[in-house]
Order: structure tokens, then sequence, then C-alpha cells
């Protein structure tokens, strides 16, 4: 899963990514067109107990890859170069970072409204012309059905500015433009950057009032906060944040909402040599879940010993959970539920 950070030059993107990845520090400013990536893993209570429970000799979180990509500077009006635009298309999830903090080197006012609305407006006139190419090729030749019909639909879609996932679009056309990796068929999750003293989202209310109207979710922190958090300890960050009064570092916060709006869930599989969490898209069947694991144990699957962490946890052990009558076999179609233990039996 990758998770592309977007916004203007100095809207904090790369404090953001660093806080994100627990690098910590000072970034200078001005460093445009470097692209950062890095995998970065998603913090999960219940792994934490699986992995005390077994002790095994590796314990592996799921995780996602941030990108840091290139910005935009304000009031620029320039749009975006060609390469930004390509690797937004390879992301999985947009995350447009909005400035809120007082920026010395920036002399553009504090707008956040309008830097996500320039961010959107980026993003569908990617699109837009992506396709407006494609529908007048197709007028052009004349052609008839399917294909003409749904870029038509998007045409028109995009014209009135409207984005391409507000449409219901069948599993069909969705197979059709998935090699156009269209932007505005992504999720899309906003940061709104904070100042220090507005670093959560109660204290941040009167400044997320004002963008109620973007239809994506707005995640409210201060990313300066964050990246110097990273770099306490684990205990001192605790204290920390109590201390400030935060629950839980944003970090957290933000991982859980990137998986939400992807709509993530993650399945297990425990033993004294590994203790691991998967990730898969919610809905998926067991077959598809363990292929994630690899792909000849879907091919081969016969059944899932099925477990879940939570009765695991709660009862202590495999043979107390088999005891409740809490163990069971499941088919190829049984669909995976966040929290699910599996053991994949194959041919
Ligand atoms: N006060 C404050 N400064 C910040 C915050 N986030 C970033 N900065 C500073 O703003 C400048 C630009 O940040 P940077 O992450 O490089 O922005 P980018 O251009 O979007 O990658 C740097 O000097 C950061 O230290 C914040 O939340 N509060
Ligand atoms: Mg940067």
């Amino acid at each position: 899963m990758r998770v592309g950070i977007i916004g203007f030059a100095g809207s904090g993107k790369t404090t953001i990514f660093n806080a994100l990845a627990g690098i910590g520090g000072d970034v200078a400013p001005g460093k445009a067109g470097r692209i950062n990536l890095r995998e970065v893993q998603v913090p999960d209570a219940r792994i934490d107990k699986l992995s005390l429970m077994y002790q095994p000799k590796k314990t592996i979180y799921a995780s996602i890859q941030l990108a840091d990509l290139p910005g935009q500077a304000p009031g620029s009006g320039g749009g975006f170069d060609a390469n930004s635009i390509a690797k937004m298309r390879e992301m999985d999830l947009l995350v447009i970072v909005a400035r809120a903090f007082d920026n010395p080197y920036i002399n553009a006012p504090i707008d956040p409204a309008s830097e996500i609305g320039g961010m959107l407006a980026e993003l569908l006139l990617a699109d837009y012309t992506v396709v407006e190419k494609k529908v007048m090729r197709l007028r052009k030749e004349a052609a008839k059905g399917t294909e003409r019909d749904l870029f038509e639909q998007l045409f028109a879609t995009l014209e009135a500015e409207q984005w391409l996932s507000t449409l219901e679009l069948s599993e069909q056309s969705l197979e059709l433009l998935t090699g156009f990796r269209l932007l505005t068929l992504k999720p899309v999750l906003v940061v709104l950057n904070t100042p220090e003293d507005k670093a959560d989202h109660d204290s941040a209310s009167e400044l997320i009032e004002p963008l109620s109207s973007f239809e994506a979710p707005i995640f409210a922190l201060s990313a300066k906060l964050e990246a110097e958090i990273a770099e306490l300890d684990p205990e001192e960050q605790l204290a920390f944040l109590a201390e400030i009064g935060i629950q839980g570092t944003a970090r957290d916060r933000f991982i859980r909402a990137a998986y939400k709006s992807l709509d993530l869930i993650s399945f297990f599989t425990v033993g004294e040599d590994e203790v691991r969490a998967w990730t898969v898209q919610r809905g998926a069947n067991a077959q598809t879940s363990a292929g994630k694991i690899h792909t000849d144990l879907s091919k081969r699957f016969i059944r899932a010993e099925h477990m879940t962490c939570a009765d695991l946890i709660e009862l202590g052990s495999e043979a107390k959970v088999k005891e409740a009558g809490k163990f069971s076999l499941k088919g190829k179609e049984y669909i995976t539920q966040d929290g699910d233990i599996l053991h994949i039996r194959a041919s």
C-alpha cells in the first residue's frame, strides 16, 4: 500500500514524512523535487500481545509505504510537472498536507482552504487531461460501445468538476480503467498542519470547521511537534503526550485513518517462528487472503484453521480456544475479518 504525501512547498510534507517514519529531526526548507520513500510499520496492540504470548523469533507488523512527493510553490499556479503526476498515479492513497501554521519562509498568507482546493483542482485537471485525450480519440474513430460510453461519462463528470469517485462505477468499468490510474478515483485524506498549541482534533476544531465542505476526511496534527516526539524514546513519548494532554501519537492515529480510508483489514499468522500481520482489502475471502502469504497457498488452498485474536488473547492459548469451541475450519469463500488468526492448509 503506497501513501503519497502531496501539498504546497513549505506545508510540512517532509516534516510529516519524517515524523511518521520515526526519523524526527528538523528539515531544511526548499528541498523540492526530491522523493523520499520509507516503509512504515502499522502499530498494532494485538501483534504486541501475540508476540508476548508466542515469543517468536520474528514479529512482523503490517506496513505501508510512505512517499514524500515533490511539492508545488505556494501561489505559483504553475501546476505539477508530468513526473510528479506520474508518481501520484502510483499511489493507493493521496494525503494532502495543508498549512495552518505560520511558516517564516513563506510569504503567502495562511489559507489551508485554498491549499486544499488548489490541490484537489490539480488532481482533477490531471485526470481531465487524460480523459479528454481519450474521448477525443474515441469520438474521432466514431467508436461505439462500453468504452466510449464510459469515457463520455467520465468526461462529463470531470467537466462538471466532480470527482470520478462520486460515480458508482461497475467492477467491469473499474477494470477497464486500471491502466489509467486516475487520481480522482483514489481515496484522499487531508492533513491540516496546525500550530503546536492546536495539535489535536479538539483544539483544532475552529481551524477544521471552515474546511468541512471538502469531501475528504480532515486530520489535524502539528508536524513539528510530532517530529520532536518521534525523536524521543518510547517511554519518554508517553510521558510527553500525557503532559500535553494528547491521546497517543498522531502517527498512530494517522496510520489508522489511512487504513480506514483504504478499507484495509489485518489478519494474523502465529507460531514460534513468526507472529505476523497481513493486510487485505475488506471483503477478501480466505483464499485471496492465503495468496497474500504465498501464491501457492492460494492455488492449493484446502481450508483455513480459524480463531479470532480477541478469543486467543482472552483465553490465553490455542488449546483453551479449542476447548471453548471457538476454533473452526473455514472454506475458500469465508470472508476474512479484521483480527482473524488463520492457519492455511494447502495440498
Ligand atoms: N512551527 C512549525 N513549523 C513547521 C511545521 N511543519 C513544518 N514546519 C517547518 O516548515 C518548514 C517547511 O517544512 P517542510 O516539511 O520542509 O515542508 P515541505 O516543503 O512541504 O516538505 C521547515 O522549516 C519546518 O521545520 C509545524 O507544524 N509547525
Ligand atoms: Mg519537502
